[in-house]
């Protein structure tokens, strides 16, 4: 855990000689650490948020700076109706600070009244999200696509994903494939799904879209006193990619009754589906070819199995990818995913 003094440290470096009055962890995130601060100057308090990039992950921060630069400024010059977080330079005029240790941190405005929700919404506020995800996707259907960068390559090449799974669990190195043994076989029998969507794809069924590639519920900001959407957050995965796993994200985290890492059975919200589905259509209808259309249950299928597919293959590492609470941690989120997984696949 990080203390005041080497926080006070980074903000320095983007904001000038500062004194940090309050910061608190912010989100849920399973890779990079957000905090967010409060910050006394001309004795008015002013909020920002503090992100340390997990560069073993987002390989090239630069890379990752530039996408996100690009595509806030193009959405700003769009009629796009949300708000883009804004970034600060450091005294230095970069957006990333490196401190001594090596690690990447960055600066952005904070959103002030607003909330994220994680999940467990009602479906007035999927309905909001969708439609904020949908502009999003709609006001960046025209942008230059060659321009962005992949900021971890194949992120959603299922294929590479099942390959590197196939591996762990014959090198089975901490010894706990016997203990999964269940979900191994449920992750075998989910893998049709995930050859009809890399058909898909070499078929070129699936145009190459600007995608947000996270679009849970945790990525949307709410403003805490209308309950209206105001912010997508979180653009580290915008890249290209099919819109069918934006749809799938959205699915798989605001659908379910469960949290990602609860136990027990999940059950589907249907009306929360129903407004996903009308939220997003709504948005995106005009752009999007017949097949996209026709193919967004088997997206979202096609991501929980994935998500399942990750976590899983994860807990058999040795937990080596997504931070966890606790030993049993990853493996839980399997077999949520999982189970999520085959009630989302009775319904393609
Ligand atoms: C990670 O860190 P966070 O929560 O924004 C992951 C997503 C997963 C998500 C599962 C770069 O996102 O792909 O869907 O956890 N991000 C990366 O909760 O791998
Ligand atoms: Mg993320």
């Amino acid at each position: 855990m990080i203390d005041n003094a080497q926080l006070e440290n980074i903000c320095s470096n983007f904001l000038g000689p500062c004194q940090i009055q309050h910061f608190e962890v912010l989100g849920n995130g399973n890779i990079n650490d957000t905090y967010k601060v409060d910050i006394q100057i001309d004795h008015t308090s002013h909020s920002y948020v503090i992100q340390r990039i997990n560069h073993q992950i987002f390989k090239d921060p630069a890379v990752l700076m530039r996408n996100i630069s690009l595509v806030t400024s193009y959405l700003r010059q769009s009629d796009y109706p949300y708000l883009t977080a804004e970034l600060f330079s450091s005294v230095n005029g970069n957006l990333l600070v490196v401190d001594e240790e090596q690690q990447y941190w960055r600066c952005f405005s904070f959103i002030p009244d607003s909330y994220a929700p994680e999940g467990k919404t009602n479906s007035t506020l999927a309905r909001r999200a969708a439609c904020a995800y949908g502009a999003f996707s709609n006001a960046l259907k025209d942008f230059p696509i060659s321009d962005l960068s992949e900021t971890i390559p194949d992120f959603h090449n299922t294929d590479l994903r099942w390959e590197y799974f196939v591996n762990v669990l014959e090198q089975d190195s901490v010894n706990r494939g016997k203990a999964a043994e269940p979900e191994i076989n449920a992750m075998y029998a989910a893998f049709p799904v995930f050859e009809q969507i890399s058909r898909l794809k070499k078929e070129g069924e699936l145009p190459v879209r600007v995608t947000h590639n996270d679009t849970k519920a945790g990525n949307i900001l709410f403003h805490k006193n209308t309950h209206e959407a105001i912010a997508v957050i979180d653009l580290d995965t915008v890249m290209p990619g099919t819109i069918l796993s934006d749809f799938g994200d959205m699915v798989r985290t605001f659908v379910p009754d469960k949290y990602e890492d609860e136990t027990g059975d999940v059950n589907l919200k249907l009306d929360v589906l129903q407004a996903v589905k009308d939220g997003f259509v709504a948005k995106t209808n005009d752009f999007l070819t017949k097949t996209e259309k026709e193919q967004l249950m088997l997206g979202a299928a096609w991501i929980a199995g994935e998500q399942a597919l990750r976590f899983l293959t994860d807990w058999l590492a040795g937990d080596v990818y997504y931070k966890i609470q606790h030993p049993e941690h990853n493996l839980i989120r399997a077999k949520n995913q999982l189970n999520l997984f085959s009630k989302l696949r009775e319904l393609i």
